[in-house]
C-alpha cells in the first residue's frame, strides 16, 4: 500500500470481469470528484486497470493489492474473467473467497482502518466479512433492477419453477415469462441437477441484506422494478439509484482522445448517424454459423459500420468486400466513445447491462441480440418494456436468417424518426436529466451516498 492520507477511507472491492469492474471505478471516480478518499482491492493481474482512476485522482485513490490465490480449476495467470470467459466465473469467486482472511487481517492490524465497504454483488461474502470488522457494507450492483429482481424471485421461489418450463415470473411486475433456457446463468446453475450451484444463491442473497445497495441503473428505465426491489432490502433510505454513470459528464471512459487515430478519422468522415456500431461484450464470440451469417447481412445491408471482433472467426475475403464501408477492429475499442461519436447511430449489441446504459445515453437505437448470462432479461426490458430496440437473434446460439438480419439493419438504420428511434431519443433526454441536473435523481442518491 502506498503512503496515501490514511483517515476516513472506504474500500472498493471490484469484481474482476470488465461488466462489472469499470462501472465500480466509474462510480469510485465519482465519489473521489466529491472528496471521498479510497482504497481500491485489486489483485496483482488487474492493477493495471486502476491506472486511469490513480492518475485522475492521484492524492485520493490508494490502490490495495492482495496476492490472488487460484483455484485449482483456473489456469496459471489469469486473474480477469475477460481472459478466460463466464466458464471462469466460478473458479475466480472461489479463489477470491480465500481472501476473506487476508483482508480481516489487514483490517485489524491497520492503526486508522476504512470506515465502510462499497463490494461487487458477486461478493455477496463481504457482508459476513464487514460484520466481523463492524463497518457497513454496501453491494454495488452493475446490473438492472429488473434483473436483480428476476434473481430475487428466482432463489425466493427456487421449488416452485424447478421444474417449470418456461417459467412464470408470477409476483414480479407486468409476470414475465421465460424460456429456462433464457434465465439468468446464475439461476440456472442453482437449477441444475445434481449439483445446484447454492453457494452463489447464498452469497446473492446477501446482497440485500447488506447496510446498503447501490445501483448502476435510473428511476426513469424501471420504476416499477426499482419498487419491487426497495420493499426487499433493509429500507427504501439504503437503496441509492445512481446511474447511468457512464452519462455524468467527466467520466473515466468518454473522451473522444481514447478512441484510436485511424477509426476516429473514419467516423469523422462518416455523415451523421449513419455507423452502426457491433460489439458483442467482451466475453463471448460468435460461432463460424453466426459470423458467416452477421458479415453477409452487414455486406447486403450496404449500411455503415464499425464490428469489434475478439476470437470470431470473419469469413476471409470479407474485409476487402466491406472496403470503405465497413471496419472490422481487433481487440478492445473505447466503446462508449465511439458510441458516442455523432456518426454512430445504431448498435448492435449483446445487451450487457453496461453495452444497454451506454447505447441508450448515446441515443443510438439498440439492435438487440443477447447471447448468454443476463442478456436475454436485459433485452426484454428494452424491447418491450422501454421500446428504444429491435430484437435482431433469437440468441443462444441461434444462427440468424441473414437476409432479414440484413433488411432490419438496412431499415433501423434507414429510417430516421421511426417509433423506436424516437423514443431512444426521449429515454436519452430523460435518462441525461437524472444525472446533470442539481436536483436529478442520480446526483442527489450519489450525494446522499456521499
Ligand atoms: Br468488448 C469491449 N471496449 O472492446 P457489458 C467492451 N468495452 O470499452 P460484458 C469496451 O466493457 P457480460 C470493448 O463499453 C462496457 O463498459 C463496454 O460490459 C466495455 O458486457 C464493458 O456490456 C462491457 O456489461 O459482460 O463485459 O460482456 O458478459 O457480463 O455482459
Amino acid at each position: 500500500e502506498s503512503s496515501k492520507p490514511p483517515h476516513l477511507v472506504r474500500v472498493v472491492f471490484p469484481y474482476p470481469a470488465q461488466g462489472h469492474l469499470l462501472p465500480l471505478l466509474d462510480l469510485t471516480h465519482q465519489l473521489c470528484l466529491r472528496g471521498v478518499n479510497v482504497s481500491v482491492i485489486v489483485t496483482p493481474g488487474n492493477l493495471t486497470y486502476l491506472s486511469p482512476l490513480l492518475s485522475a485522482h492521484p492524492s485520493s485513490v490508494t490502490s490495495i493489492v492482495f496476492p490472488f490465490p487460484p483455484h485449482p480449476s483456473l489456469p496459471p495467470g489469469v486473474e480477469n474473467v475477460k481472459d478466460i470467459g463466464n466458464s471462469g466465473n466460478l473458479p475466480i469467486m472461489a479463489s477470491l473467497r480465500q481472501l476473506r482472511d487476508p483482508i480481516i487481517n489487514w483490517f485489524r492490524s491497520h492503526p486508522n482502518p476504512p470506515i465502510a465497504l462499497i463490494s461487487d454483488f458477486f461478493l455477496g461474502w463481504t457482508h459476513d466479512l464487514c460484520d466481523q470488522i463492524s463497518i457497513p457494507r454496501f453491494a454495488f450492483f452493475s446490473i438492472s433492477f429488473f434483473l436483480v429482481s428476476v434473481l430475487q424471485y428466482c432463489f425466493e421461489n427456487i421449488d416452485r419453477i424447478k421444474s417449470t418450463d418456461p417459467v412464470h415470473l408470477l409476483d414480479l411486475p407486468r409476470a414475465p415469462i421465460f424460456k429456462e433456457e433464457h434465465l439468468p446463468s446464475i439461476v440456472r446453475r442453482c437449477l441444475q441437477t445434481p449439483s445446484p450451484d447454492l453457494e452463489t444463491m447464498k452469497d446473492f442473497s446477501m446482497n440485500l441484506l447488506s447496510y446498503g445497495s447501490v445501483f448502476n441503473s435510473s428511476q426513469v428505465l424501471e420504476d416499477e422494478y426499482l419498487e419491487y426491489v426497495k420493499q426487499r432490502t433493509g429500507g427504501h433510505d439504503r437503496v441509492f439509484v445512481i446511474g447511468p454513470l457512464c452519462s455524468f459528464g467527466s467520466g473515466l471512459n468518454s473522451d473522444p482522445g481514447f478512441i484510436d487515430p485511424d477509426l476516429l478519422s473514419w467516423l469523422d468522415g462518416s455523415p451523421d448517424g449513419s455507423v452502426v456500431y457491433v460489439c458483442f461484450g467482451s466475453q463471448k464470440a460468435l460461432t463460424k454459423d453466426q459470423c458467416d451469417a452477421l458479415a453477409l447481412a452487414l455486406e447486403k445491408s450496404m449500411t455503415r459500420f464499425v464490428w469489434v471482433v475478439k476470437k470470431d472467426p470473419i469469413p476471409d475475403g470479407f474485409e476487402d468486400r466491406v472496403s470503405g464501408r465497413g471496419l472490422v477492429v481487433r481487440g478492445w475499442v473505447s466503446q462508449l466513445a465511439v458510441l458516442r461519436h455523432v456518426a454512430v447511430g445504431g448498435f448492435l449489441s449483446h445487451c450487457g447491462w453496461n453495452s444497454v446504459l451506454e447505447g441508450i445515453t448515446s441515443g443510438a437505437v439498440i439492435l438487440g441480440w443477447p447471447m448468454e448470462a443476463d442478456q436475454f432479461v436485459n433485452a426484454r426490458l428494452l424491447v418491450e418494456h422501454l421500446g428504444v430496440a429491435v430484437r435482431v437473434c433469437e440468441g443462444g446460439e441461434t444462427v440468424p436468417d441473414s437476409v432479414e438480419l440484413g433488411r432490419v439493419i438496412a431499415e433501423t438504420m434507414g429510417v430516421r424518426g421511426c417509433d423506436v428511434a424516437a423514443r431512444a431519443e426521449e429515454i436519452r433526454r430523460k435518462t441525461k436529466v437524472a444525472v446533470t441536473e442539481a436536483n436529478g435523481s442520480s446526483v442527489e442518491d450519489l450525494q446522499r451516498l456521499v
